[in-house]
């Protein structure tokens, strides 16, 4: 009965796009709001939750979208209930950001689009505000690259024992699409901080491993285009192709472009290619100050492979 009240209820928008962070990614996720809102033909809020960030910031990111006229809110979130949760790999507080998003964007929109402050959306998702989730669903993801299914290491580790079939497919929680009522209604968030409070030792690549486990069977699988995740990996593009060491794609078909691991493209030592390039060429064109230049290549490889490389 409250879901049908919910729907009946109109909401100023079709879909809000979400990031959330802390200082260290403050721009970075700015940025990924406005590739989202800039060619969204949606009817599309861009919120920014941020960790306490300073005045002067939200003012600059405030500026950023009224000059290109995409709806923008600032959400002043305080992160510190996160700051007991395991923290691991490249992950603080921020990276569990995202669990506070749908209770304020319920009052925006049916759907919210989340994205990691390290994608950028190269597409409109118009065709995302207008996926239908159905009763069932709580969410849509792409898979995993590397941990195609909860039994895949670092995925679900006690799969077994929760009954789990070993082929269920495992998603990557860069990019996720949400039904806003159905994750209040289903108690997600709580959920995932009771999960990874109770199990530390099961938080895998922050709440990405409790996600999968509260959402098991509850949220429907999207095309890998639309979380095309890139490792850090030197590439070269000969036509409409991308090359790197290992694999290769066409950036014509890439909807949003996420970056793994730690090193992120706006560091001086991201190694050099397409990816690289896309993200600074992107940056140029939204913001008038320019990423302090990249490494060349022969650079790069000294960095990561000479003596002077640093931490
Ligand atoms: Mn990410």
């Amino acid at each position: 009965m409250a879901v049908m009240i919910s729907r009946l209820r109109r909401r100023p928008y079709d879909v809000v796009v979400a990031v959330a962070t802390d200082a260290n990614y403050a721009w970075p996720a700015v940025l990924t709001l406005l590739s989202a809102g800039a060619r969204s033909t949606a009817s599309t809020l861009c919120l920014l939750f941020g960790d306490q960030l300073e005045a002067d910031f939200i003012t600059s990111a405030e500026d950023a979208f009224s000059r290109i006229g995409i709806p923008f809110e600032y959400v002043d979130a305080d992160f510190t209930n996160f700051s007991s949760l395991p923290q691991r790999f490249h992950f603080t507080r921020a990276a569990y950001g995202r669990l506070c998003v749908p209770d304020v964007a319920r009052r925006f929109a049916p759907l919210t689009l989340y994205l990691d402050a390290d994608t950028l959306v190269m597409s409109d998702i118009a065709p995302l505000a207008e996926l239908d989730l159905g009763e069932k669903h709580v969410a849509a993801a792409v898979r995993d690259r590397w941990r195609l299914t909860v039994s895949s290491p670092n995925g679900v580790i006690d799969w077994a024992q929760r009954g789990f079939e070993p082929t269920a497919p495992f998603f990557n929680s860069g990019v996720l699409l949400i039904h806003n009522d159905a994750w209040i209604r289903e108690d997600v968030s709580s959920r995932v901080v009771a999960e990874l409070r109770d199990r530390p030792g099961n938080a895998t690549f922050a709440d990405q491993g409790a996600l999968n486990t509260v959402l098991h069977d509850q949220w429907i699988e999207l095309p890998r285009s639309w979380n095309f995740q890139v490792a850090p990996t030197p590439s070269m593009r000969i036509g409409p192709i991308v090359l790197t060491r290992r694999s290769w794609f066409m950036p014509g078909s890439v909807r949003v472009l996420h970056y793994l691991a730690g090193v992120k493209p706006w560091d001086a030592h991201y190694p050099p290619g397409y990816p690289r390039s896309l993200y600074r060429q992107t940056w140029a064109n939204f913001f008038s100050s320019a990423i302090p230049p990249a490494d060349g290549y022969w650079q790069w490889v000294s960095s990561r492979y000479g003596n002077q490389r640093t931490a």
